[in-house]
């Protein structure tokens, strides 16, 4: 089984979190955002993954340390469970629609990172919480930059901030699970280099 279990705290946030990827049993997500929490749930439900994440972050100032920290040991998270990458696919890609809203997520588990976000979202806040929408780009940064992938995010088009996200995060699932399968092609590390 690939999983690891991550604790980190700062001054600014308290995270403990666990994933496993061979094991798609329904995790507990309590990040301090319902709409955060829906968006993780998707990806653990959509990748076939299990994840446990709880955050004690400062929200009082505004969801900004909370999720770029769980970004942060997500991405550590995914890097420690893949560990040498023996056997897997590396590559992943999905396009999503969500009624009116499309989107596409192409990953890469190359070791060099390389975050292109292509997305303009119709609107500037978005749950329950009016979360400033502008924070998931520094949220998919802080995994990218933390997994070491190369990881393409765009959206081609949609009107409402919530199917927007839905269909980024779901793309961004099923491209992790695509990438993290074992390789029908490629036996052992899938590189030229012997090495990623
Ligand atoms: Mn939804």
């Amino acid at each position: 089984m690939r999983k690891a279990e991550i604790i980190r705290n700062t001054r600014e946030t308290k995270i403990s979190l666990s994933l496993n990827l061979d094991d798609s049993t329904r995790g507990t997500i309590d990040t301090g955002s319902a709409f955060l929490d829906h968006m993780l749930d998707l990806f653990q439900v959509h990748g076939g993954f299990s994840l446990n994440i709880h955050c004690d972050g400062d929200r009082q100032v505004d969801m900004h340390h909370s999720i770029e920290d769980i970004g942060i040991v997500l991405g550590e998270a995914l890097i420690k469970c893949l560990g040498d990458k023996k056997g897997i696919e590396r590559y992943g890609f999905y396009f999503v629609p969500m009624d009116e809203a499309l989107a596409r997520v192409c990953i890469d588990f190359s070791n060099r990172i390389g975050i292109v976000w292509r997305v303009k979202l119709p609107s500037q806040t978005v749950g329950a919480e009016n979360m400033d929408a502008h924070l998931f780009e520094h949220f998919f940064k802080s995994i990218g930059e933390n997994a070491r992938m190369n990881l393409h995010i765009e959206l081609f088009y949609g009107e409402d901030n919530h199917h927007c996200l839905e269909a980024i995060f779901k793309a961004f699932a099923r491209a992790v699970a695509m990438a993290v399968a074992p390789s029908r092609n490629v036996l052992g590390i899938p590189s030229s280099k012997g090495v990623l």
